[in-house]
């Protein structure tokens, strides 16, 4: 089997406007769609990132992979090292993090190499990646501050305002009740901490059985992560990237007994390192977009469990195929310790055939067909790529769209 073409299709999916600490969500968030064509008639797919940096990566990338073995993701690695040697990353300026274009690509074109794979063998993707320890893997509700979403001409709301402590438990009945999710995570940093820590604490009365965390994405200063952490302790099961930098981490973790999770600081394998060295961090958020593929998420359990740290599952917003994607590395990763984040509850379109799959008590089966077990909805592409070309939206930036809503926005990390 040589690959013969790869065709990367962007498509915008209509998003409304959840917050977080450096601004909120445009009114569509961008993927790519990857079709992996192969000499045999299989096509492989994967789906990443859609913002400009990513896609211009892909488009260098794809001229290189021509009778590529999809078998062989060393030749892969190898061909995009040579393409995208000095890249550099993939995210906005203003985002807290970034991802190398190289690993990125690698990701998503690994996707496609394993759903060949798992094509060809008729075998699904969780097997190549050393067999399930799960058939079911569970989510946490996603909790967002939210505005009401102002231009509703590419697609609607969901909710309307969601911006003080009662407003999001209200959010958190809806998504329990829609979807059954037993954990729940607040992206936090967006009110004041005095807020959020109410915001938490009401959380609580609502839902006395649920682990709850909270995400306020660096915007703390280690004393004020010290005093929530204060007020919360024995509400949380883990706090999640409470201050910036490695530097404020390990600062924070030498304080205190809460567990702390991160996809901010630890995101390249020899950060993973450094944060067990100086205990920075007690979980890292993996995720098949960036870990160099799902088999990198593999190795980050791995090295994970080595180092004495815990594994959960980061997301952004994403469709089905990403969705399938998450799902084969988690049943794969048997120190996955937590529920799995995920943003699909919060979208409404899916590129999928049989379009979006329902949770039942917060959780979705593994796919059990060849492959990543889905298939593209070619219609759905079509459209959501027509989306992409009248939305004239080209890259993510959550600090410019801020400015809609409030428009004497700065941008601060740490604001508290
Ligand atoms: O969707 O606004 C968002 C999130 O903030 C997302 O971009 C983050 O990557 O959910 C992510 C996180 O856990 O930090
Ligand atoms: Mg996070």
């Amino acid at each position: 089997m040589r690959v013969t073409n790869v065709r990367v299709t962007p498509v915008a999916v209509p998003d409304v406007p959840l917050a977080n600490t450096k601004g909120v969500h445009q009114s569509v968030f961008l993927r790519s769609v990857i079709e992996m064509e192969t000499d045999i008639g299989l096509v492989g797919l994967g789906e990443t990132y859609g913002a400009a940096r990513t896609l211009a990566a892909l488009r260098r990338a794809v001229p290189r992979l021509d009778g590529l073995d999809p078998w062989n993701l060393r030749d892969l690695r190898r061909r995009l090292e040579a393409v995208l040697p000095d890249a550099g990353g993939v995210n906005a300026p203003t985002a807290l993090a970034d991802h190398k274009a190289v690993d990125v690509v690698y990701s998503a074109l690994e996707m496609a190499c394993l759903d060949l794979q798992g094509k060809q063998i008729g075998r699904p993707v969780h097997d190549l990646l050393g067999g399930a320890v799960r058939d079911r893997v569970s989510f946490g509700g996603y909790l967002f501050f939210k505005f009401a979403k102002q231009d509703l001409t590419l697609g609607p709301d969901i909710l309307g305002e969601v911006m003080t402590p009662d407003a999001l438990v209200d959010e958190a009945r809806w998504m329990v009740a829609d979807h059954g999710f037993r954990s729940l995570k607040l992206k936090g940093g967006v009110l004041e901490p005095d807020l959020e820590i109410e915001t938490m604490l009401k959380l609580r009365e609502a839902f006395p059985d649920h682990p709850l965390r909270i995400d306020p994405m660096g915007a703390w200063t280690v004393p004020t992560a010290l005093r929530v952490i204060d007020r919360l302790s024995g509400v949380l099961e883990y706090l999640e990237d409470p201050c910036r930098g490695m530097d404020a981490m390990a600062e924070l973790s030498a304080q205190t007994d809460m567990p702390l999770a991160t996809n901010l600081v630890v995101v390249e394998f020899e950060e993973v390192i450094e944060a067990a060295r100086r205990d920075a961090v007690q979980i890292v958020l993996s995720d098949p977009h960036y870990w160099r593929g799902p088999t990198g998420c593999i190795h980050l359990g791995e090295i994970c469990r080595a180092s004495g740290m815990k594994v959960a599952m980061h997301s952004n917003s994403h469709l089905g195929v990403s969705l399938a994607a998450m799902l084969h590395v988690a049943a794969a990763t048997p120190n996955l310790n937590y529920d799995c984040d995920t943003h699909y509850p919060w979208t409404t379109r899916d590129i999928v055939v049989g379009g979006q799959r329902a949770f039942e008590g917060g959780a979705l089966s593994v796919p059990s067909g060849p492959g990543l077990g889905v298939e593209l909805d070619h219609d759905a592409v079509a459209d959501l790529h027509a989306l992409y070309n009248r939305a004239m939206v080209a890259d993510r930036d959550d600090t410019n769209e801020m400015l809609k809503y409030l428009p004497d926005f700065v941008r601060k990390v740490p604001r508290w």
